[in-house]
């Protein structure tokens, strides 16, 4: 049934070979070893597969400015999981990496985002997909474009994404 009053958007283009497409961030530490931990404790069980990396970029910090500067990636994967099991397993990861919540938009030491599931739109207090800040950040889209370059949400290609957004802070890291 067609989902009303919902903040989720239509996606296309997503790649035939990819369930979802998760985007994963860090400012603390040794941030290139964090991205590497947490595709590693993703694949840990076997029920998730990381198909697809991007590069890895570094992003000057987007909505709390004063604070160090990102490591930003996306990762492709095949997962049988739920959504919400796959919401849990990025969850746990966090936490067991040691994230701290204290900050809103703060330092954290990963942060692990379901950015897409296929052409899944969900729109549950506790999950919205695709995530609803895509388009408002180069340090999401940039990664993005490398795993999903013909994906649209809304409608609107990930160039119409870059070209209305300042992506100059958002640059790869080799
Ligand atoms: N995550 C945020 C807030 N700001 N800035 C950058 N560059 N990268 C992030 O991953 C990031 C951010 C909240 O999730
Ligand atoms: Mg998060
Ligand atoms: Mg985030």
């Amino acid at each position: 049934m067609a989902e009303t009053n919902c903040a989720s958007a239509a996606v296309q283009g997503m790649p035939p070979t990819l369930d979802a497409i998760l985007a994963v961030g860090t400012n603390m530490g040794n941030r290139v070893e964090n991205i590497d931990d947490a595709v590693r404790r993703l694949e840990a069980d076997g029920s998730i597969i990381v198909v697809a990396r991007s590069k890895l970029y570094r992003t000057a910090p987007w909505g709390v400015t004063d604070q160090d500067w990102f490591v930003n990636a996306c990762v492709g994967v095949q997962t049988a999981l739920s959504p919400h099991e796959l919401l849990k397993r990025c969850q746990a990861i966090e936490n067991d990496m040691g994230r701290v919540r204290t900050r809103h938009w703060g330092p954290r030491v990963i942060d692990v985002d379901i950015l897409a599931i296929r052409d899944r739109q969900i729109c549950d207090p506790d999950l919205v997909v695709p995530h609803p800040f895509i388009a408002e950040r180069a340090f999401v889209v940039v990664p993005l474009k490398d795993v999903a370059p013909a994906l649209t949400i809304g409608g609107k290609t990930l160039d119409d994404m870059i070209e209305a957004l300042d992506a100059s802070d958002v640059t790869p890291l080799q």
